[in-house]
């Protein structure tokens, strides 16, 4: 058996004129917290410094403010130490500016004090141009390039982790490619408005919606997940909380109740993937990729 303590660690609304420093400090009160709990893993959001800025139509300075150009850097150095002191890993979601001038919508894994993954947010949702019509924009694909590091695997936690970001739950290719790779624990964050503009007769499905992708990316390829949503009413923007430990078997095993900062643990045992992973999708044994070419096709137009 391969147990661990896992916990993820939801965080309330960060206001936009909150300081680096305070949503900082508000995860290594969490972190402190799961360990005390025996945690060896603690996942935090999405975009998880700051609040989430592409619901607003910026440039120039008033943009790049929301961006880190160096990981780790004075502003989160606090966590990386706190992680090393308690032997605590975790995962971060951040805004990356590179020094070539790209910007990703960035997760890491920290293990020991060192960066043992990196991932860049590949499908980014919302729309390129302000849209005067709807309540708060949603601009990621404005402000960000598609993620250019791939789904990738990554030794960690005595097992093979991977990563990604909200909207990449929602696709079942995500799950699949970590899972071809022999993922047995997928950290993710998330920042989900409870409205959704282009639909709102599909605003009381969010948390259905959000359940539904993780449990069946988690069946689907025998593996745990852990998510951690940002929450609450900011700036004037409801975000769904339901952030949640998952099983192979697709089982919700722990849940957040409320829409604040709130830490929750689940001991999971990575041995169980294979309970998953050797009979119902083997999937070395039992797909047919042969018959799946239009998964991978160029889109049309
Ligand atoms: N947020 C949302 C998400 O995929 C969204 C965007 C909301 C899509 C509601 C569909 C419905 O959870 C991010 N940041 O991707």
């Amino acid at each position: 058996m391969r147990n661990l303590i896992a916990a993820v660690a939801q965080m309330g609304p960060i206001a936009r004129d909150a300081p680096r420093s305070s949503a900082v400090a508000r995860m290594c009160t969490m972190m402190t917290d799961a360990a005390d709990r025996g945690a060896s893993l603690v996942v935090f959001p999405e975009l998880a410094l700051t609040t989430f800025f592409p619901r607003w139509h910026l440039e120039g300075a008033d943009l790049d403010q929301w961006f880190e150009t160096a990981m780790p850097n004075a502003a989160t150095q606090p966590l990386f130490d706190l992680s090393a002191k308690l032997n605590v890993a975790f995962h971060l979601g951040y805004a990356e500016l590179t020094p070539q001038g790209q910007r990703f919508n960035t997760a890491i894994m920290v293990e020991a004090g060192q960066i043992v993954g990196k991932y860049r947010k590949i499908h980014l949702p919302g729309h390129q141009e302000p849209e005067p019509w709807r309540p708060f924009q949603h601009l990621e694909k404005r402000y960000f390039e598609t993620g250019d590091l791939g789904f990738s695997v990554f030794d960690a936690l005595g097992g093979k982790a991977g990563m990604c970001i909200c909207n990449d739950r929602r696709w079942p290719e995500t799950w699949r490619m970590l899972g071809l790779q022999g993922a047995e624990l997928v950290a993710l964050g998330y920042n989900t408005p409870l409205h959704y503009p282009p639909a709102p007769e599909h605003d009381h499905l969010q948390y259905f919606h959000n359940a539904l992708s993780i449990q069946a990316g988690c069946y689907q390829n025998g593996l745990w997940a852990l998510a951690a949503a940002k929450a609450g009413h900011e700036e004037g923007c409801d975000l769904i909380g339901g952030s949640m430990i998952v099983a192979p078997t697709g089982e919700i095993v722990a849940q957040a109740l409320g829409v604040g900062d709130e830490v929750i643990t689940a001991r999971i045992d990575l041995d169980r993937c294979a309970e998953i992973r050797r009979n119902i999708f083997d999937l070395a044994k039992h797909r047919e990729p042969q018959t799946y070419g239009l998964l991978t096709a160029p889109k049309a137009g």
